[in-house]
């Protein structure tokens, strides 16, 4: 319904694209996340043979990026502090290029493509340093869509850091784990007791936190709280979880946790997001044909991995496990 409503895009060649999108311009940037985004068969081999040229070249370049998970209840200010964070780390680093994909639970899915301009992000434009962009989940529980993976994978051939904002109201957290090499819990003050924290699960996934809103005066209390379920929740590891107090309105805490996002930029031995492939693809899966489709994918292909490692790119990947498992249910 939405579709009509896109920028018509001139005609460029997939290479075009690709040459495009690594000057980071908005515009092929914002094309090539569209078409990670978009299933139709025609969209995805434009995306599949872009990615193959975007490929080539981050292998020549030496490119490597970093995939930061922030999630955390809505309006606990994570896409503020991400603003803020993501300009320090560009003003730090002078060769740091960074992208932000919020993934947004609350609108319908066709409304995906449309959002990326609803941003409460400030943007440094003339550099195109920063890329936000905002996409709609494709679940009610928030968890991340198929399709923000293809995004991810995409942005990291373009831009060294890319940062995956998502709600965490329960699956996506699982999820943003599978995606990213570290995840950040952001919480607001008041935002719950300590057993709620427990009782949540979601202690168990991140790798640090970070009490935002820290100009309020009940953040010092919840910064308590939060340490306390640690050490109850995770008593082994208690000790090393930072948690860090920043406020994205008075600019408290932002510093420091721009620059240990830039140490995990930096850190070596990166995992390439690709090798991130099967358990997106499993999720394809399972989103578009169930149970059965799993048990296809897993008896009859060797499962995602080993099927992933026969295809040429995960669009093509999708279009010959559909052809496969219709051999199978019809032939
Ligand atoms: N006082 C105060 N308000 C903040 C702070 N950070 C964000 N806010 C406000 O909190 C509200 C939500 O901020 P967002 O940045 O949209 O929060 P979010 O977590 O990205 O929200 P969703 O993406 O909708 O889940 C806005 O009105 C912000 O202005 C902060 O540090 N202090
Ligand atoms: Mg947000």
């Amino acid at each position: 319904m939405t579709r009509h409503l896109l920028p018509r895009s001139p005609a460029v060649t997939p290479a075009e694209l690709a040459e495009q999108a690594l000057t980071r311009a908005r515009h092929p940037v914002a094309r090539l996340v569209s078409l990670a985004e978009d299933g139709r068969s025609g969209a995805s081999a434009i995306y599949d043979e872009a990615m193959a040229v975007l490929e080539a070249d981050a292998e020549r370049r030496n490119h490597t990026a970093r995939v930061i998970g922030v999630t955390g209840s809505p309006g606990s200010g994570k896409s503020s502090l991400l603003s803020r964070v993501a300009n320090a780390m560009v003003a730090a680093d002078p060769d740091l290029t960074v992208a932000v994909v919020a993934v947004d639970p609350s609108s319908p899915s066709s409304g995906g493509a449309l959002l990326g301009d609803r941003t409460r992000m400030v943007v440094d434009t003339a550099q195109n340093r920063i890329y936000f962009r905002s996409q709609a989940s494709a679940t009610a529980l928030g968890g991340l869509a198929p399709t923000t993976f293809q995004v991810c994978r995409a942005l990291s051939l373009i831009f060294k850091c890319v940062i995956v904002e998502t709600v965490g109201v329960g699956q996506s957290e699982a999820d943003v784990r599978h995606l990213a090499d570290r995840v950040f819990l952001v919480v607001a003050p008041l935002s719950g007791d300590e057993i709620q924290y427990l009782k949540a699960g979601i202690i168990e996934v991140p790798d640090a936190f970070v009490v935002n809103k820290s100009d309020e005066p009940a953040a010092t209390r919840t910064y308590h709280q939060l340490r306390g379920s640690l050490w109850l929740a995770r008593p082994s590891d208690a000790h090393d979880i930072p948690i860090y107090r920043t406020s994205a309105k008075t600019g408290r805490g932002i510093d420091e946790l721009a620059r240990d996002f830039l140490t995990i930029v930096t850190a070596e031995n990166a995992t390439p997001v690709r090798e991130r492939a099967p358990h997106f693809f499993t999720a394809w899966v399972r989103d578009e044909w169930g149970r059965v489709g799993a048990r296809h994918l897993a008896e009859q292909l060797g499962g995602a991995r080993a099927f992933l490692a026969t295809q040429n790119g995960f669009a093509s990947a999708r279009r010959s496990f559909d052809a496969s498992i219709r051999a199978a249910l019809h032939g």
